[in-house]
């Protein structure tokens, strides 16, 4: 209401989806709507007026069919209750209280279902789109402590559930029996949604960023990658563990996973408010060009493998993102943008502030579409030694992600607590 001020703002949340035939997907609630009511179910709709300072709440009229079916579904007294909002009403009074709320407004802030199906409604009033979505974003990059607790609860059953990975996996399992673990614990928790689909990939199936196969067999020599998270409330865990399905990371394997541990450590410790999300950016690639150049699979200062984007071959990803309601929650609202102070591209220039939610997650991988085309090769020959770099072509990819909580000063608190230290890791692998 307080960044709206000027309009009547209405939304609608998710449908059902037809998965095949009768039958629906699984129903996970819009981000947004979720954000403005705490309704989980599909068919509602919210409506705020700022003149009036008050919001209504829709919910789809169920019928006694539907009861014998679905079973007990809240009616409108017991939805006030559970949604804390003034108002709450069937949804064939929704045209009738657009009419009346409309009065007084110049124009109404409604999200996309809204323009595509109660347009009518509206009719003479401008109807804005994109200024509600930015405006909800921009609250939405800000947690609220009620939010960080459910953040944190989310990271509590996936820092569990990942503990378990880590002492089960063994070799000679499927890809898709380590998922099995992870997810098992997830819906043990009473949860029913991942923030996203698992990515299990063993060995060289990590070297592929989002590996949606989880079928190959886990060989003693690989090492294993698992980006997976449980969701709850809609709130998202993202975490990613690199670890040797043997008892032990060879030699190689150390000094990779060493570099990118150090990176994403020195990262979360910088992640501060004020920090510019480009300037984030280039201190991890730095890090790691840094310490690729120390085994020698780099040469040049630093700043050219960064600038040249040469470090990108073993590193094509960003440091983190932000976190929420969406695994990857938006960039925070367009009046966050600033310019970007550094030479590397990015995606969004803003700066860090308290109480957003941010992942620090890099990687090194081993790449063969990128190690071996000709037109990079011959654009970084004097920054890569390919030739040494194809020996480790196999190893797949090593990637470390925490959930981390930007402090108003200091670092920030970090929600994920699962091993993450080559001796705590091979503690937990002993017995594999
Ligand atoms: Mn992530």
């Amino acid at each position: 209401m307080r960044r709206l001020p000027d309009g009547l703002i209405v939304l609608s949340g998710g449908l059902e989806v037809t998965r095949n035939y009768d039958v629906s997907f699984v129903f996970r609630q819009d981000s947004d709507f979720l954000y403005l009511t705490g309704v989980e179910d599909p068919g509602f709709h919210l409506l705020i007026d700022p003149k009036r300072k008050n919001s209504t709440l829709f919910l789809p009229r169920i019928d006694d069919h539907h009861r014998v079916w679905e079973g007990h579904v809240p009616g409108p007294a017991e939805a006030k209750r559970l949604y804390g909002v003034q108002r709450v009403l069937y949804d064939d009074a929704l045209p009738g209280e657009i009419k009346k709320a409309r009065r007084g407004h110049r124009r109404a802030y409604v999200n996309s279902p809204v323009q595509k199906k109660l347009k009518k409604s509206f009719q003479g009033l401008p109807l804005l789109s994109s200024v509600l979505d930015d405006a909800i974003e921009e609250l939405r990059a800000v947690k609220t402590p009620g939010e960080i607790s459910l953040m944190a609860e989310a990271n509590r059953i996936s820092n569990r559930a990942h503990g378990i990975v880590m002492r089960k996996t063994r070799a000679g399992m499927r890809e898709y029996e380590v998922q099995t673990l992870f997810e098992a614990e997830c819906l043990r928790s009473g949860n029913r949604h991942l923030a996203y689909p698992s990515i299990v990939a063993a060995g060289n199936n990590a070297a592929v960023l989002h590996y949606r196969h989880n079928d190959a067999k886990l060989k003693k020599t690989d090492l294993l990658l698992i980006d997976a998270g449980v969701e709850v409330k809609g709130y998202a865990s993202d975490i990613t563990r690199t670890f040797p399905v043997g008892k032990k990371f060879s030699q190689r394997q150390k000094d990779i996973y060493s570099i990118v541990l150090e990176t994403q450590k020195a990262c979360i410790e910088a992640a501060r408010p004020g920090l510019n999300s480009a300037t984030w950016q280039v201190l991890s690639m730095r890090l790691i060009a840094d310490g690729l150049r120390d085994l020698k699979l780099m040469r040049g200062s630093v700043d050219t493998l960064v600038e040249t984007g040469a470090v990108r071959l073993f590193y094509p990803h960003g440091i983190g993102h932000l976190l929420g309601l969406d695994v990857h929650d938006g960039v925070g609202g367009k009046s966050r943008k600033k310019p970007n102070p550094t030479k590397v591209p990015v995606r969004f220039a803003a700066d860090l502030e308290a109480g957003m939610a941010i992942t620090s997650e890099p990687g090194i991988y081993f790449i063969d579409a990128l190690l071996n085309a000709p037109r990079l090769r011959k654009k970084h020959r004097d920054h890569i030694d390919f030739n040494r770099a194809e020996r480790y072509l196999g190893m797949g990819g090593i990637r470390i992600e925490d959930d981390v909580i930007v402090r108003p000063s200091g670092p920030p608190r970090n929600l994920t607590t699962v091993a993450k230290e080559i001796p705590d890791i091979e503690a937990l692998r002993r017995n594999a």
